[in-house]
């Protein structure tokens, strides 16, 4: 019997839950194109894009995949695929040229009608995010992430979406990644607005982003939650990070990868301030460094109070992990976040690679990481919103299926094994895109766009046949 029972074991796969949600995602200057078409602002990407030198081969947003003309086209796919939910973002100065609510761009808006009414036709959730980068460019000029008053714009922009579009939609994300613009726009300067302000923008930045996050949660909790009934989240991107020996110094430097990249931006939206950790080690490394404060800006009580516990749901951006060794204290001369971090990160030789220099194959990492954020946040839901692979374009692309088919099938065990409550998933891309400072040039769609025709033909690739099947099986095939 015993070995009976272990053969069916074998043979039953396991199951995603029945309500769980497959998707894929997107965002507005990676795919809509039509930078100036219909009254739409200009945003800070627009401006970084066209500065050249900014972006490989020079590329620009200015069509991408003309997405906003060939939205049906996106839906009928997603469709076609059998996916459930689509992550898109709207485009602040589509809807606010300036970024300010004395004038709304009425074209922008029934762009967004029109694909929500699409999506809802064809039986697709849409999970909406209100900011993937493109800051209207008036409010970079403005300070951008580093001006608190942004907080309030982002507010007042977050009140008119969720006016003109929560009777339709009931996934929120207010922004995509701080993290990501905190350490790229304004720590090393290699992503929009472009400003390397070393060891002081990245928390001036995360400061603000965090109040306008929870400004965002707390409009929608208080004017719209009993009339529209939908969920506001917070979306992180956490990698996972090992150590690299069993030395403790190899031990404290992997807490501190986890604390100031996820925790960073996390700890204040579900604990109510930084991680300790972070506290801690900026402090001190300021008061070295000659300050009479520190680089970290501090929550007031009520802020502290204003920004905890606003998030309905964990929107969990994960792709790579890295090996951490802690370097000594004084590597750096001149204040930084990588003399914060003091740790070297470098990837297992045994992992593949992707296109993308910062992106291995390590599947068991995504569990890991839902173990942490499941149990240092215990954030109730969590939505996997971006998780996917680069190559080179090609359309049998056996790379992405191994990639996706590992870590799917780590999220699969952590529901079934770990009891994580992970209610659905959208890879990484829909379609090949403008991927930000790489251009053109790196491909993480499971659908191919041909950029040289004007038509931006699209073409399923093998990945999107394969997860096609694993939506409709509901667990993960060959
Ligand atoms: C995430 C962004 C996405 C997407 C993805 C791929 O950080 O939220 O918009 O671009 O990364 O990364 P990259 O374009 O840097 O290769």
């Amino acid at each position: 019997l015993v070995f009976f029972g272990v053969i069916v074991g074998c043979l039953s796969a396991k199951q995603f839950p029945e309500n769980f949600l497959f998707g894929a995602a997107g965002a507005s200057y990676q795919i809509e194109g039509g930078w100036d078409a219909d009254g739409k602002g200009l945003s800070m990407w627009d401006v970084f894009a066209h500065t050249p030198g900014k972006i490989k081969n020079n590329d620009t947003g200015d069509v991408a995949c003309d997405s906003y003309n060939k939205y049906k086209e996106d839906v009928a796919i997603l469709k076609q695929l059998g996916l459930k939910v689509y992550r898109f973002s709207i485009s602040w100065p589509r809807i606010l040229p300036k970024g300010i609510p004395t004038e709304i761009n009425q074209a922008g808006v029934d762009y967004y009608r029109n694909l929500i009414k699409e999506l809802k036709d064809a039986g697709i959730e849409p999970l909406v995010t209100l900011y993937h980068w493109d800051l209207p460019q008036h409010l970079a000029e403005l300070g951008g992430w580093l001006n608190p008053r942004i907080a309030d714009y982002f507010g007042d922009y977050a009140r008119i979406c969720f006016e003109l579009f929560g009777d339709q939609v009931k996934y929120w994300l207010p922004l995509n990644e701080p993290g990501t613009t905190c350490v790229h726009g304004y720590e090393t300067g290699d992503l929009a607005p472009g400003l390397p302000l070393s060891g002081e923008g990245i928390y001036q930045c995360a400061y603000v982003h965090v109040l306008a996050h929870a400004k965002a949660w707390h409009i929608y909790n208080d004017e719209f939650r009993s009339k529209q009934g939908g969920k506001v989240g917070f979306n992180n991107v956490c990698f996972w990070f090992y150590p690299k020996s069993n030395n403790s110094e190899d031990i404290e430097a992997q807490t501190r990868a986890m604390e100031f990249g996820c925790g960073l931006y996390a700890n204040p939206i579900y604990n109510g301030d930084w991680p300790q950790v972070v506290i801690d080690r900026v402090a001190y490394r300021s008061k070295k460094e000659g300050y009479s404060f520190s680089r970290l800006p501090t929550f007031t009580e009520e802020e502290k109070q204003y920004i905890n516990g606003t998030s309905d749901y964990y929107g969990l951006n994960m792709y790579t992990s890295y090996l951490v060794e802690a370097l000594a204290d004084e590597s750096f001369d001149s204040p930084s976040l990588e003399q914060d971090l003091a740790y070297n990160s470098t990837a297992d030789p045994s992992w593949a690679h992707s296109a993308s220099e910062w992106l291995n194959l390590d599947p068991p990492g995504i569990r890991n990481v839902l173990n942490y954020v499941n149990e240092k946040y215990n954030p109730g839901e969590i939505v996997v919103t971006e998780n996917g692979w680069s190559d080179n374009g090609e359309l049998d692309d056996q790379g992405r299926v191994t990639y996706l088919k590992g870590y799917l099938s780590n999220v699969l065990d952590a529901i079934v094994e770990d009891s994580i409550n992970v209610i659905a998933y959208t890879t990484w891309s829909l379609m090949d895109n403008f991927e930000w400072n790489q251009g053109y040039t790196q491909k993480f769609g499971i659908v191919q766009v041909d950029f040289d025709s004007p038509n931006r033909t699209r073409t399923l690739k093998s990945s999107a046949e394969w997860y096609k099947r694993v939506a409709a099986a509901k667990e993960i095939v060959d």
